[in-house]
């Protein structure tokens, strides 16, 4: 008998687009498709597809998230940039889902500006991962993956 392949979505927020092409002394070298491939190969074997959005606008990534409630996700993995500090739209719309949540930061925002210490997501996500690079997306989809099968 087949079984449905499980849905998980990946969001990356503002200029995330920018990976790898610069600052990689903060943010690595590898760039936002060669992360996307990478997930994608893991997740076959896992019975899980995924679904890719990254955006440079507050807006366009509550939209998608809305799209989300009407489609039978089983969770978000989601690096919402600079709006991780800032957007509280973001932290609402995600508060309409009900799967597992889990948000990915490559650096360690907690050991950079004190701005970066405040979370909008952090207190609604079902857990965090930060500072490990582009390896955080696979924690995160391990992480989810494991959820998702316990239960
Ligand atoms: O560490 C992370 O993943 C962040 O979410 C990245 C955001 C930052 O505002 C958060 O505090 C932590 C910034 C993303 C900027 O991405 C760039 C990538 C390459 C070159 C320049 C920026």
């Amino acid at each position: 008998m087949s079984q449905e392949l499980k849905k998980i979505k990946i969001i990356n927020g503002p200029n995330l687009n920018m990976l790898g092409k610069r600052e990689p002394e903060i943010y690595g070298s590898v760039t936002l498709d060669q992360i996307n491939s990478d997930l994608d190969k893991k997740a076959k074997p896992l019975g899980i597809d995924l679904g890719f959005f990254q955006s440079n606008h507050e807006g366009a990534i509550v939209d998608k998230i809305h799209e989300f409630f009407n489609e039978n996700i089983k969770g978000v993995i989601i690096n919402p940039g600079a709006l991780t500090h800032t957007s509280v739209a973001l932290r609402d719309a995600l508060l309409l889902l009900s799967c597992p949540i889990v948000e990915i930061h490559l650096s360690n925002i907690y050991k950079r500006e004190s701005f970066r210490h405040k979370s909008m997501l952090a207190d609604i996500a079902t857990g965090q991962v930060c500072g490990f690079g582009h390896y955080g997306y696979q924690m995160a989809l391990n992480a989810i993956a494991n959820r998702i099968n316990e239960s």
